[in-house]
């Protein structure tokens, strides 16, 4: 597979718009992939992609097309919802070329598993991120916060060869063999901060109040972890946990930002993925059962998504 290949981007969205203008600016070929011509159309009349950096805005007029367009893709980003990740490599799976590279960037587990399901001729790259950044209106985006991503293919160590395009873009990665420890560590942080926080409506800091709820929590992920193969992903967990609600104590948690915006959440492949994971392996997780039914009553009674 060639490393001239153009970038395609599918989620013109918080973190794929990041990743295409850095790519863009970097002079490497990146085209956004658009849900159809009236996205297209109102791209187009934006005039390109706006990233905000250090309250700097720079419009990049990068190419974008819609996901019908015939032309094969043979690198892909997809950087959508993981509840959305599915249904666009469904759409996309026609187009993509014998041997092409997709990653994926979602939070959580269980879609890049789908997405690998649905496109069994690409090699898949999971990717994790801690990079921030939010949508500030259509088609701009604000790089919130600097942060570093790991990339790597579970089922092959080889680091492919456009990796060297990343650091060209100045986006911070390492090529890990260790990704799924990565995706699962962060998936347990997730579930340790922000079910609670949105059941607290509160600022990650004030989960510092509640110690021995977020304890018992890290005790039966922890438990979790170790049953599904990620003793890695295991150590010093509560520890960590401590140190990010310190770290992020003014913040609100990402999940509690959808449930106060009333959108959509990511839980089925947070803690649902979580507690999931635990009856597939009958291991008993009362805590994270108790914090799931909860945390699903919570979004029915906002009227969001359970899934
Ligand atoms: P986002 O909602 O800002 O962007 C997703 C974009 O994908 C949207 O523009 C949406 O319209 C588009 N999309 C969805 N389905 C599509 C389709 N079929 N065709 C074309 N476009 C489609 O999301 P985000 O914040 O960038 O998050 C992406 C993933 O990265 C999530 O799993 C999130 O948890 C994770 N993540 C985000 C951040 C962050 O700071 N935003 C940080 C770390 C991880
Ligand atoms: O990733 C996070 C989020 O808000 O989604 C942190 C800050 C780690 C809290 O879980």
């Amino acid at each position: 597979m060639s490393d001239d290949a153009p970038w395609h981007i599918l989620g013109a969205g918080s973190l794929g718009g990041l990743w295409a203008a850095r790519l863009a600016r970097a002079g490497l070929p990146v085209r956004l992939v658009l849900r159809d011509a009236g996205r297209l159309a109102a791209y187009r009349a934006a005039g390109g992609l706006t990233l905000v950096e250090d309250g700097v805005a720079t419009q990049l007029p990068i190419a974008a097309e819609t996901v019908a367009e015939p032309a094969p893709i043979q690198r892909l980003l997809l950087a959508c919802k993981a509840y959305d990740a599915e249904a666009a490599a469904v759409a996309l799976a026609p187009r993509l070329a014998a041997g092409s590279d997709v990653l994926v960037l979602q939070n959580g587990l269980g879609s890049q598993d789908a997405v690998a399901r649905r496109l069994p001729g690409s090699r898949r790259v999971l990717v994790s991120s801690t990079e921030g950044a939010f949508r500030e209106g259509d088609f701009r985006v604000v790089f919130a916060g600097r942060g570093f991503t790991w990339l790597g293919d579970p089922d092959d160590p080889t680091p492919p060869g456009w990796l060297e395009q990343l650091q060209r873009a100045g986006i911070p990665y390492a090529w890990t063999p260790a990704i799924l420890s990565r995706l699962w560590r962060k998936l347990a942080l997730n579930c340790a901060i922000n079910p609670a926080s949105v059941l607290h409506d509160c600022r990650n800091g004030e989960l510092a109040d509640h110690p021995e709820e977020i304890a018992g929590l890290c005790v039966e992920l922890g438990h979790l972890l170790e049953a599904s193969g990620q003793p890695a992903a295991a150590e010093g967990l509560f520890d960590e946990v401590q140190a990010v609600i310190r770290a992020t104590a003014g913040n609100y948690s990402s999940m509690h930002q959808d449930v106060a915006h009333g959108r959509r959440t990511e839980i089925a492949y947070l803690l649902g993925h979580a507690c999931a994971q635990a009856r597939r392996l009958e291991v008993p997780v009362p805590r994270l059962d108790a914090l799931e039914a909860r945390l699903r009553a919570r979004l029915a009674a906002r009227g969001l998504p359970l899934d």
